[in-house]
């Protein structure tokens, strides 16, 4: 694997692959880890993006509110396990308070990108576009101009330049819940003006790979291997019961990324545990983080559980590498 992450020096969570199990990503015994009321005023904690930070880890958690509000909260954690999330969601500081007037913030991703975290987030602005944020200390949070025009969701940003550009996948989306979707890459010079949009990939129509079939978005931030980025991605299918939400993996070119080289048919994770199964959106599993350790090529998977907790799932990157290109789409 390359280095181009934020460099780890604390462990990451960690359990071995049961004995026996024969799936690419297992969850961690004691899912989830963030219970839906663990601040005062929130109903549901989940769709959250960790970090290493100093000795341990920081985070950005999506806490919706009782008064059913989404907007984004601080964290901190000594072993990613066990989180301490603040109680007041962040403030922004910025030049133009047109940009920081708050509508609603979910969904958000962390990254560390040359010297700072960089925070993006699905940000309401007349409807749901991608906001930009950064921290140094994640204490203080400043907030850029939105990446896009509404409507779009899942802003993704990678680890580096790219090219000499800094690079984003996003998936441009409508005011409602969005019955389409397409991931998309955009570049930048300065992390303000996006444009240079490819088109990356599409939902896979028929029922070769079904449960990808009405929409996709990027979820973690990319990580970067000898094969390429290593994109672990939420598709959606439309069932008589509404959507499901799973999740699976694509290699796309180290320079190029709008190329994709290999995408898996099968997911590698799906709602299956009850707390994935039943809240307040059933059936949703929903990765925002992928903590990666370069040197044993370990990932430990952070994702939203029915739109209600937060769940921990373990895989490696070679798990991933090797599932992907064995089930490759052709
Ligand atoms: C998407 C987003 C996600 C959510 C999912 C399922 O459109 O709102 O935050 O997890 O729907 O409700």
């Amino acid at each position: 694997m390359k280095e181009c992450h934020a460099e780890i020096l604390t462990v990451i969570p960690w359990q071995d692959k049961p004995e026996g199990y024969s799936k690419p990503v297992w969850r961690y015994d004691s899912n989830p880890i963030i219970n839906r009321d663990a601040i005062p005023t929130s109903n549901s904690i989940f769709n959250s993006a960790v970090i290493p930070f100093k000795d341990g880890f920081a985070g950005v958690f999506r806490c919706d509110s009782i008064a059913v509000s989404m907007d984004i909260y601080p964290g901190f954690s000594e072993d990613g396990i066990h989180w301490r999330i603040e109680e007041e969601p962040i403030i922004f500081l910025g030049e133009d308070k047109e940009i920081l007037k708050r509508e609603y913030r979910y969904d958000p991703r962390v990254c560390f990108l040359e010297d700072r975290y960089y925070i993006t987030w699905c940000n309401g602005y007349h409807g749901p576009t991608i906001g930009i944020g950064y921290t140094f200390d994640f204490k203080t949070f400043y907030q850029l101009e939105n990446a896009f025009l509404p409507y779009n969701r899942n802003g993704v940003l990678f680890p580096r330049k790219i090219n000499g550009k800094y690079a984003m996948l996003s998936r441009p989306s409508d005011t409602g819940h969005t019955p389409f979707g397409d991931i998309f890459y955009s570049q930048s010079s300065d992390l303000e003006y996006w444009g240079h949009h490819r088109h990356v990939m599409s939902p896979v129509k028929g029922d070769e790979s079904a449960w990808q079939g009405t929409k996709i978005g990027p979820g973690p931030i990319p990580i970067e291997t000898e094969e390429g980025w290593l994109l672990i991605y939420h598709g959606v299918i439309h069932t008589c019961n509404g959507f499901v939400y799973r999740v699976g993996t694509a290699i796309l070119d180290l320079e190029e990324p709008w190329k994709v080289k290999y995408r898996s048919k099968y997911y590698i994770l799906g709602p299956e545990e009850y707390y994935e199964r039943v809240g307040d959106v059933p059936n949703v599993v929903f990765p925002c983080a992928a903590l990666t350790d370069k040197d044993t090529g370990r990932i430990a998977l952070y994702y939203g559980c029915a739109d209600t907790v937060t769940g921990l799932a373990f895989t490696t990157v070679e798990e991933l590498i090797g599932f992907t290109k064995a089930h490759a789409l052709t």
